[in-house]
């Protein structure tokens, strides 16, 4: 490989971090069921110690996202000692991720909800996470909404669509000055007939109407199938309106399969997209990139290390487009040459530069062969067997 290529690479790699969430450690399912695995974390401090596992082997992996009902079980008192446990094992606590789906109460909806009741206890929790977000030290709360309906006729479209503006302006109101709330959008599930926040422009105008510290957040598994993705990355980008991303692949819905085990051009295309603007605007706007995926069948940690790795693969491959000539390509309307600067980077394998720098960081160079040999995963499941498998007796 080229002295110069290299370079790209290991200077992308260096300042190419991913988010991993800690609900990718817990036994989770379809609504089919769940298959639960022995070594599953069945604890916050699990959860850490995992994501810990998954840092330690791949080095690219500092923080973990974290949900507050399921990290946090009595809502948040224990904040500063979760944040205590993942400096034990190596990581900080990311995203804070409230949850206002499961409860009851959101039976039409939380912030959007017809029973004002239900919009207070949304509200109360979000801000419960924006607290806890500033004793965890997170920048980011990522909200996501299950709001919507299942019949033609059952809501006021346009009701709804105020109500969220009013509650996102007052949880904006108590963020902090170095906060965000991350907006994320979803065409459909579980609403089946119209979801309150369905694609990025309602994410957008959401965003804008809650303040200048909201930001959209994209899940490329939230888009109907034929969506142009980078598209609207770019077009984020350009309103300064891009918080980030939850990664995850998918073959028909939001399957939240491993990254790039569908479409690796399709990832490579959006973090294409967002390198272009860098070199063009010579601006960096923080863009959080997070791993949200649901490890059903795969080994929990063994496929987090995996993503980590694609991710890097796929960003240094990126990283190899060259923008200037790209531009002149675009500028002459030279076609096949423009298309060509994409299809060469893609081409390249990057895997012996990786290798390469995993080395002159200390870091194995075939990190899941290392975890694998590090006799973690056999430990886990001796000490964590039992609770899984009452699961499944409960879940029988
Ligand atoms: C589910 C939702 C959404 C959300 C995630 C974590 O589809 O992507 O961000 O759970 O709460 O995947
Ligand atoms: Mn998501
Ligand atoms: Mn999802």
């Amino acid at each position: 490989m080229p002295v110069k290529q290299e370079e790209i690479i290991w200077n992308a790699l260096d300042g190419f971090e991913i988010e991993i969430p800690s609900w990718g450690f817990a036994n989770t399912g379809t609504r089919f069921g769940k298959f639960v695995q022995p070594a599953a974390a069945t604890t916050t401090e699990e959860k850490l110690s995992d994501a810990g596992q998954v840092h330690r082997f791949t080095g690219c992996c500092p923080t973990v996202a974290v949900h507050v009902l399921w990290d946090f079980p009595d809502g948040g008192a224990s904040a500063r000692e979760v944040a205590e446990a993942a400096d034990r094992h190596g990581v900080r606590i990311g995203a804070i991720n409230p949850n206002v789906f499961q409860d009851q109460i959101y039976r039409y909806g939380s912030l959007a909800s017809p029973l004002p009741e239900a919009r207070r206890a949304a509200l109360d929790h979000i801000l419960d996470s924006i607290e806890i977000a500033k004793q965890t030290g997170s920048r980011d709360i990522s909200l996501w909404f299950t709001d919507g309906s299942n019949y033609p006729g059952t809501a006021n479209i346009r009701r709804r669509k105020g109500l969220f503006e009013e509650g996102l302006r007052a949880a904006h109101e108590r963020l902090s000055d170095s906060q965000r709330l991350l907006v994320e959008y979803k065409p459909f599930e579980p609403a089946f007939y119209h979801t309150d926040i369905a694609d990025w422009g309602m994410a957008l105008l959401l965003a804008r109407a809650a303040g200048p510290k909201a930001k959209v957040l994209v899940d490329t598994g939230h888009h109907y199938q034929a969506q142009n993705i980078e598209q609207i990355v770019a077009w984020l980008l350009a309103e300064d309106m891009l918080g980030g991303f939850h990664f995850n692949d998918r073959r028909y819905a939001d399957d939240d399969l491993t990254l790039g085990s569908i479409d690796p051009y399709q990832v490579f295309r959006i973090f294409h997209e967002i390198l272009f603007f860098q070199w063009e605007t010579r601006r960096r706007p923080p863009v959080a990139y997070t791993i949200d995926q649901s490890h059903n069948l795969k080994p929990k940690i063994e496929e987090m290390i995996q993503t980590a790795a694609t991710a890097q693969e796929l960003f240094a491959k990126a990283a190899l487009v060259d923008h200037a000539e790209l531009a002149r390509r675009q500028e002459a309307r030279d076609l096949i040459e423009a298309e060509e600067c994409l299809k060469s980077a893609f081409a390249v394998d990057v895997r012996p530069a990786l290798r390469l720098w995993r080395r002159t960081k200390g870091l194995p160079e075939e990190p899941l062969a290392e975890f694998r040999a590090s006799g973690y995963l056999e430990r886990a499941a001796r000490e964590r067997g039992e609770r899984n498998r009452g699961a499944v007796a409960s879940y029988a």
